[in-house]
């Protein structure tokens, strides 16, 4: 396993031939990819109110439950957040190498800065924050969404004009079943990786399933595995590489190394 010191600059030569070679790339991003844009992550400590809040309990069906306003107004929050952010030179980086050989993305991310980089998300495997929808009976919401500047403790969710029911946000909570489609489309990604191609695992912890299962998966079909992130992860003692770096500094020095 090559383990470089931090720093895009800082590649391994292996590292670089292996995307040199591969034929096709797939991409499995986490939170940490959103991380320069300035999205926390996910496990990242909290803020305002949620300060001493457990995101991973405020994350499940039942805490909507039991009080939708407090959660609707950490996805209010966050939705907000996200329109104020930008994609930084690593979502770039893998839009420009997605011209050049065939790239496939599957992110756990909930927002939309591969997209907005110019990528195409073959996968969003834990929904979108801004895909909303009735809790109760599922109609898409399209209406308009007000946001807070400063993080509230509590606020009332859209209501749906079909059945009066509250609006929640469409990503996947804890306990919930993964979009069809997109477990569909990272497992045909995997399944469609050769020897020789590379798997790029960016920025998450590796501790959510199915996610955390898919490097495995990829490193089953012959894949050269490579972690991208700062710091040690659940999935690292299985990858290939492992880059110790951040998606901004090391994704942009990979894809203009492939070049040279
Ligand atoms: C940087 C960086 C920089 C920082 N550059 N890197 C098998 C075994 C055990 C349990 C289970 C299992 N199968 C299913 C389960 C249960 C459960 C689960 O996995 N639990 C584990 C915690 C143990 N899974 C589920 O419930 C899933 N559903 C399911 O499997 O349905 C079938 C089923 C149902 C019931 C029972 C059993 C099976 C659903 C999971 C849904 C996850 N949803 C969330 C919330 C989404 C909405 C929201 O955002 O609010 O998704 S949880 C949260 O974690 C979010 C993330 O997508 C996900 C992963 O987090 P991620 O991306 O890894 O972020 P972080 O913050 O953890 O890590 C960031 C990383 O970035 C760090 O490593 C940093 O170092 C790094 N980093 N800066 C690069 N600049
Ligand atoms: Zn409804």
């Amino acid at each position: 396993m090559t383990k470089p010191g931090a720093g895009g600059g800082d590649l391994p030569d292996e590292v670089v031939a292996a995307v040199r070679r591969a034929r096709r790339v797939l991409v499995l991003s986490g939170a940490g990819m959103s991380a320069e844009s300035g999205v926390p992550t996910f496990r990242d400590a909290q803020t305002g109110w949620w300060s001493h809040v457990d995101p991973a309990a405020l994350a499940t069906a039942q805490a909507w439950r039991e009080d939708p306003p407090y959660v609707w107004a950490w996805y209010a929050y966050r939705i907000g957040l996200l329109r104020a952010v930008e994609p930084h030179a690593g979502h770039r980086a893998l839009a420009d190498l997605g011209r050049v050989v065939d790239v496939t993305i599957a992110t756990q991310n909930v927002d939309d800065l591969h997209e907005r980089a110019g990528s195409a998300v073959a996968a969003h495997l834990h929904g979108s924050l801004t895909d909303l929808r009735c809790a109760d009976c599922a109609t898409p919401y399209l209406g308009a969404v007000d946001v807070p500047d400063e993080p509230v403790e509590r606020l009332l969710p859209p209501t749906c004009g079909e059945c009066g029911g509250d609006v929640r946000p469409g990503v996947v909570w804890f306990g919930e079943l993964l979009p069809t489609e997109a477990v569909t489309a990272t497992e045909a990604a995997i399944a469609a990786l050769a020897p020789g191609d590379l798997c790029l695992v960016v920025g998450t912890s590796g501790i959510v399933y199915p996610a955390a299962g898919y490097p495995a998966a990829a490193l089953a079909q012959g894949a050269t595995v490579v972690e991208v992130n700062p710091v040690e992860s659940d999935v690292s003692d299985m990858c290939h590489h492992v880059v110790r770096g951040t998606a901004g500094a090391v994704l942009p020095a990979l894809v203009a190394a492939r070049r040279r």
